[in-house]
Order: C-alpha cells, then structure tokens, then sequence
C-alpha cells in the first residue's frame, strides 16, 4: 500500500527573496513584493514555497549568515510583512518551508561576537576554536603571526583557508564557509538546545517545514583537534560526519514530525544508498528528503570557472541510482535549478534555438519522476544564464573572491581568461532578477537592480508567456496538473528503458496495471525510438515491455510539440529535437 504524505504530491517553488520582487524600489526583492505576487503562485499552480534565508543578516553571502534568527533582514521587510505573506499563502492552500542554516552563523550573531569577544563566557564553545600549529615546517599555506600555521590545512568551499586568526585570544576558528560565517560547534549541547528552540519558534508561527542547509556538515571529525592534518581542501570526514544522525535523531525527537517537510541539503559527490537512507529511510533520522549533488557535479571541474564535459548516460545513471535506491525506503527530492546552481536550460538544455523546447523537456523530466519537484523562480519561464562583461557585475562571494585570490596569487592573468567558465557556473546565473516583463528593470524593481537583468528579459517574461500556449509557463502549469491528475506520477515505480542509449532518455513508470512510458530525446537531432527487445537488454535494470496492442487505452498524455498524432503508435516513432513525450497505458 502506498504511504501518502503531502509533500509527496507537491510541487515545491522556490523564492529567492532579493531576486523576486522589489516594492520599494531599493533594487533589492522583498516580502511585501512576493505578497504582491501571490496570485501568481496561486495561478501558477505550485503547493509549497521554499524561501530562502530571510533573517537579520549582514549579507555576507545573501542571508546565509544569520545575525538573528527570529527577526526579519530590514531590507525585505518586517515580521509583520512575514506573517501576511505567511497567512496570503495558507489562505491560497499553499505550504511555506523556511531556509534554517545552522551549520553557521554569521560573525555578527551575539553568539559569535560573545564567543570572539568573551573566551571565559559559556559562548566560547558555541563555535570551534583551536590553537594554531607551530612545528610544520612544509605548510604552504595562510598563516597567523609568528608563523603559526592553521590548525589544519582545510580550505573554506569560497576559497582560501576555513580558519581565521583572532589576535585577541590567539586561537583560530573553523568557517567552512565564509571568513563571516564561522561553523557551530554542535558537540555543546546548549548550541543544540537553542538550535532546537529556535526551530519551534517558527513552527509555532504555523510553518510547514524546513530546507536544511549544509546539513551534512554538522559534525566535524576528530581531525580537526589533530595535528595531522588531511590534505588541504579535503574536508575528510565533515561530509556526513561521525555524529551527523546523532544530531538529526536528536532533532527529529524533539522538533519535526512526519506531516512536515523536511529537505536537508547534503553536498558531496557521491553518497551511498545506505548512508541515504540514514537520513531518509523509514528507521533513519526522519527527513522528508534530501538535496543531493551527485547531478550538478558531472560538469564541473575543480575551480569555479573550470567545466568538464559531461554525458547523458552518466547524468542518467546518477537519476536511476537515485530512482531504484529509494524507491523502497525514502524519497527522492527533484531538482536541476536552485539559487546556487547555473541556469539548468543553459546546462543540460540548449538555450539558442531548442530554448523553448529543451526548457520543457527538462521540465517533463523532473516532473515524471518518482520524487518531489523544486521549481526555482523563473525556471518556469525558461530563463537562460547571463553574460558578465567584467568581474565588477558579478556579486556573489563564491564567485568573486576565488576569482579575487587567483589574480592575486598569479595563477590567473585576467578576468578574460575564466570568463567563460564564470559564465557557465556562477551562482549569479541564478540569481539575476525574475522577468516579469519587458520594461527596463523586468518588472522587478524602479531602481538600480542589485544584479544586473538579464539581456534577454524582453522575451521571456511572465507577461509574454501567461496564456501563450506554447510558452514554457504554460507547459509547466500543465505539468503541476498532470501531477495532481496521475496518482502515477508521484507514486508510481520507475525502470530504465534502453539505458545506454546516448541521447535518448527513456524510461517507465508503473503502478498497479497502469503504465507511463516517457521518452526525451537530449539532441539537436531527429532522434529514433522503439521499444527494446529485451532480449537484447544487458538485465542491469528489469525491462517491461509495454504491450501496446494488449493495451485498453493509449493516450498522449504530453508533448512539447503540438502536431502529435494521439493514435501514433508509441512502441516506435522519431522524436523531433528535444522532443519529450509521455504516454499513458492503461
Ligand atoms: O556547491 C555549491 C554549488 O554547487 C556551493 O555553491 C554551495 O555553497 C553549496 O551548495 C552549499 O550551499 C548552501 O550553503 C552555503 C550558501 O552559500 C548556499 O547559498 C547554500 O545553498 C553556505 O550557507
């Protein structure tokens, strides 16, 4: 029997808040503009919103360092503006998860500053200070006074290395993030306790869930008291740390319960099924889901303006490990887009001619799964990447000051020479503000946008596409509807047809005796399918057959193109390029 739960069946959106809507006129989103545009969520059909980090917050990296977790960044609004969005979305029937980033804090929380300040105070504890080492002869790297190297030779994921040297009490602190964002210690208890009480706060104001950032990061090994560091950028074991579902056991018995939604953020780039379902399972630690990285890591090298060529079968066989792994125990979250991650149309679609076509395929991809989808704002207008004309309109930190040390240390000339890269993987990408229409601004804002607009918002906008049948937004309206229309969809198996195919994804779902047979083909190219025999199939994945003449009922239930016969015999056909199509057999 199937075990239902609402944040099985959503489509979850996600507003990134600066980026969204700005009321008054400071360039910069806010809560008042996401109320003005609730009856765009409300149009658009999506259950849930995700919004990022919208607490007090010097913005040292976009509200992911908190300065105070219960009170509203001025600059978006006040609590008051909070709740009415709050009320404006539950009187819509839509959901509210909120971004809790509890790794880290920002330096100016009154935790850190009493921890920095006061080292006899009982706030000391609450981050992890260590003394720095003085007998490495070899180290390379950053160092304090007199020569003092690191406690180890970790290197924060902005760049640069993750401890900072306090000269007032001569020790070090850990950020695996920014020099402004320094890790909690969640070995103290109280760090939990008021992590926990914190938590309740916003659940008693009526929330439905949260998005835990960096989760896996929590708990840090052993390494860091040791001497004996790993090599430098390793970060060992902080990735699922030793006592990661310690905590989140801990957190689960005091804070969450199943009716929430629970999305923890767990990066890394290759997570076994069992450690998975530690986090997700049915006796794990009681997380909804999780965000995982293994997708969004095939093109991309080492720095941030390095890329790698990636391939279809690899970017199917992340997907399929996922499918099959949790299909029995857990759940799947769906994701291409978010605020960290370059546009997924410029990506793994083709975002010139096949646009409009390859957005929606990537759509129906995300929407045909066995797993909750996340829609991030402008995602569902097929908004592309942007081009930079110089390292002054970039504005994010894990952009800039990567960039920033490598001009400085040599091992760059010019900004000329990563820009491409930049272009194709900065967070920016993302973060360039929703297109509402074609006015100068977007839409967004009558001011100075904090990031530039991007140059093709004359063309996709909300304005143009709302009622366009053949818009990306449309098509996505009408993916929020099938989902609610095909129990199937959200809860049906999932098995790889002709996986090693390199252009063609193609795949099944299945519940009960009804079948769903999708097929994308990812090419500029007029691409042939049929159904495999299986006799030729290598048996990695169990193969169904569907039995088109046996079937009662054959329908097109999707296409991205619009002259698709529904009596086209789905069996064989040739797909157009970046045609998507999915058939219901019943
Ligand atoms: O790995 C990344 C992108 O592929 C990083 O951009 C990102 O820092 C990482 O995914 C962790 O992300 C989360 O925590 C960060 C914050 O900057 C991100 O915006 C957030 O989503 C630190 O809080």
């Amino acid at each position: 029997e199937i075990d239902r739960q609402w944040w099985k069946e959503a489509v979850v959106y996600q507003i990134y808040p600066r980026s969204f809507n700005d009321t008054d006129g400071n360039g910069v989103g806010d809560i008042p503009g996401i109320i003005e545009k609730l009856d765009y969520l409300d149009y658009l059909g999506v259950d849930c919103i995700w919004l990022n980090p919208v607490y007090e917050s010097p913005n040292a990296d976009n509200g992911y360092d908190i300065a105070d977790y219960r009170s509203i960044m001025a600059e978006f609004g006040t609590m008051d503006d909070w709740e009415d969005l709050l009320e404006g979305l539950h009187d819509r029937d839509i959901r509210l998860i909120m971004d809790l980033v509890v790794n880290h804090t920002s330096d100016e929380h009154e935790w850190f500053v009493n921890s920095r300040d006061e080292p006899d105070s009982e706030y000391r504890d609450y981050y992890i200070w260590r003394q720095g080492r003085t007998d490495v002869d070899g180290f390379t790297g950053h160092r304090g006074p007199e020569g003092e190297a690191p406690p180890n030779e970790w290197g924060s994921f902005f760049g640069g290395p993750a401890w900072e040297y306090d000269e007032a009490s001569e020790e070090w602190y850990l950020h695996l993030f920014d020099v402004k964002q320094p890790d909690l210690n969640w070995e103290n208890e109280q760090v939990r306790e008021d992590v926990f009480e914190m938590m309740e706060f916003w659940l008693e104001k009526g929330i439905d869930g949260f998005r835990m950032d960096v989760i896996n990061l929590i708990s840090k090994p052993d390494a860091i008291t040791q001497h004996d560091p790993p090599e430098p950028s390793d970060f060992g074991g902080t990735i699922d740390g030793p006592k990661v579902h310690e905590y989140l056991g801990e957190m689960g018995d005091r804070v969450l319960s199943e009716d929430l939604l629970t999305v923890g953020e767990c990066i890394g780039s290759d997570m076994a099924m069992d450690e998975a379902q530690r986090y997700v399972g049915r006796d794990g630690d009681g997380l909804s889901m999780i965000f995982h990285f293994e997708h969004v890591l095939l093109d991309q090298g080492g720095e941030i303006w390095e890329t790698s060529d990636w391939d279809l079968r690899e970017l199917k066989g992340v997907f399929s490990k996922w499918q099959h792994g949790l299909q029995d125990d857990g759940w799947n979250s769906l994701y291409l887009n978010n605020h960290d991650q370059p546009r997924m149309v410029s990506r793994f679609g083709n975002d010139e001619e096949y646009r409009r076509e390859s957005a929606k395929l990537l759509g129906t991809l995300l929407h045909t799964m066995q797993g909750t989808p996340y829609v991030y704002q402008g995602e569902e207008l097929g908004m592309t990447n942007v081009s930079f004309d110089s390292l002054e309109e970039f504005r994010d930190v894990e952009t800039l000051q990567p960039v920033r040390n490598a001009l400085e240390s040599g091992d760059i000339d010019s900004f000329e020479q990563v820009r491409e890269g930049l272009e194709a993987n900065s967070r920016d990408n993302a973060r360039t503000p929703m297109q509402w229409d074609d006015t100068d601004n977007a839409g967004f804002t009558t001011g100075e946008p904090w990031l530039k607009v991007a140059g093709n918002h004359d063309e996709i906008n909300v304005e143009v596409e709302r009622g366009d049948p053949d818009s990306v937004l449309e098509y996505y309206r009408r993916l929020f509807d099938l989902r609610d229309d095909h129990e199937i969809l959200v809860y049906g198996g999932y098995d790889d047809l002709w996986f090693d195919h390199p252009e063609l994804w193609s795949y099944t779902r299945s519940l009960d005796d009804e079948r769903l047979l999708v097929t994308l083909n990812f090419s500029d190219t007029e691409t042939f399918f049929e159904v495999p025999n299986p006799e030729d199939h290598d048996g990695d994945h169990p193969i169904w057959t569907p039995d088109v003449d046996g079937a009662d009922e054959v329908e097109l239930l999707l296409s991205n193109y619009d002259e698709v016969g529904e009596t086209d015999d789905p069996s064989e056909y040739v797909l157009r390029p970046w045609e998507a199509r999915v058939y219901h057999l019943t």
